[in-house]
């Protein structure tokens, strides 16, 4: 199925006789443009994006089927005045919108533009679920430029670097390997701070026995990677094996048993029994993943709550964890691909624990 028709077949069901599509990562799916400020109007007949004087070259370059309508930013009403004019062209009964992505503003402004014509919240977050080849290659790409990034890094991990030092290092071997920028702001939590599931880099020391998480990430040609390892700087003492090997086993478990045809939330608690078993459940206290691809953060949701069908072609993270307050804390994440055969990592850097001496 064409992406377009993802979108068509969403707005038969939802009766809608044309879309608003307001979100950067839904145009640039559907229509390859990479810009911002812009919207792209749909019907059965046309696509037209709605862009400003900044972007009609780059637009027209950009996508092969769709029309570019250039309007004059005049005030913060004049994209939507081009958008409605669109629609009452079109003759539009009820008009869709992606609402999880509209300011309220921008929603009363359309539709005091469009009358008395009713405006309907259509959701457009599954249709990138399942990626294509092409996809996967860059999602492949972003991934392979993350691993040697960090087996980089290795050598660069000493006591006295700080972790915003260590979290600079990493985003320059990305970028020197190809990235477009990180796929979000790196994590590297060490020592007590490693008990925080998202502990910023800081100006904190990293120093022998500390535990250091790194969750990280690099975008190739828009496709986000995420990978987390934990590491010990010096030998690891019995409590800090101890939990490494329980969110490994977990890890482990969660790669082995994903299937076509699960649930999020199975997959969810195939991998948080083994850690409740061992007595830590309580310490575990986020989901086992989330879709990645254009964003870093996508569907399908890997949680307790995760609904989807698990299928052939979608990608997606196992992340599971367990920090203790005070102490530190341990993560092990790798980007997948759900395939006949079940899930096959992304991200190859090995999952043993290692020690830095
Ligand atoms: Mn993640």
């Amino acid at each position: 199925m064409t992406r377009i028709n993802k979108v068509l077949e969403i707005m038969a069901r939802m009766q809608v006789d044309s879309v608003i599509i307001k979100d950067v990562t839904t145009i640039r799916y559907l229509t390859g443009f990479t810009g911002d400020s812009s919207l792209l109007y749909l019907d059965r007949q046309q696509g037209v994006l709605i862009t400003d004087g900044r972007y009609t070259e780059q637009a027209k370059h950009e996508m092969k089927l769709f029309k570019v309508l250039e309007y004059t930013p005049v005030n913060g009403r004049s994209i939507w005045e081009a958008a409605a004019g669109l629609t009452h062209k079109a003759g539009s009964l009820v008009i869709g919108f992606d609402g999880a992505c509209y300011s309220y503003n921008e929603y009363v402004t359309l539709q005091e533009l469009v009358g008395e014509t009713p405006l309907e919240s259509i959701d457009l977050s599954a249709i990138r679920m399942i990626k294509d080849k092409k996809e996967l290659d860059l999602l492949v790409k972003a991934a392979s430029i993350a691993d040697e990034a960090f087996n980089k890094l290795l050598d660069d991990i000493q006591p006295g670097r700080t972790e915003r030092s260590l979290a600079g290092r990493l985003e320059y071997y990305m970028r020197a390997l190809g990235s477009e920028k990180t796929s979000f702001d790196t994590i590297v939590a060490s020592g007590a701070r490693s008990a925080l599931p998202h502990g910023m880099a800081s100006d904190k020391v990293v120093e022998i026995g500390d535990f250091i998480t790194f969750d990280f990430g690099a975008v190739y040609q828009g496709y986000h990677s995420d990978m987390t390892r934990t590491l010990v700087l010096g030998m690891a003492n019995s409590w800090q094996k101890e939990i490494y090997t329980i969110v490994e086993e977990a890890q482990l478990k969660g790669l082995k048993a994903a299937r076509t045809g699960m649930t999020g939330r199975e997959l969810d608690a195939v991998v948080r029994k083994v850690i409740t078993d061992c007595g830590y459940g309580d310490y575990y206290v986020h989901g086992t993943g989330h879709g990645v691809g254009l964003e870093i953060h996508e569907m399908p949701n890997i949680n307790k709550q995760g609904a989807t069908v698990l299928q052939t072609g979608m990608i997606f993270t196992i992340e599971p964890g367990i920090y203790i307050p005070g102490k530190g804390g341990v993560r092990i994440e790798d980007t997948v691909v759900l395939t006949e055969e079940g899930a096959r990592a992304l991200n190859g850097v090995k999952k043993q624990l290692i020690e830095i001496v």
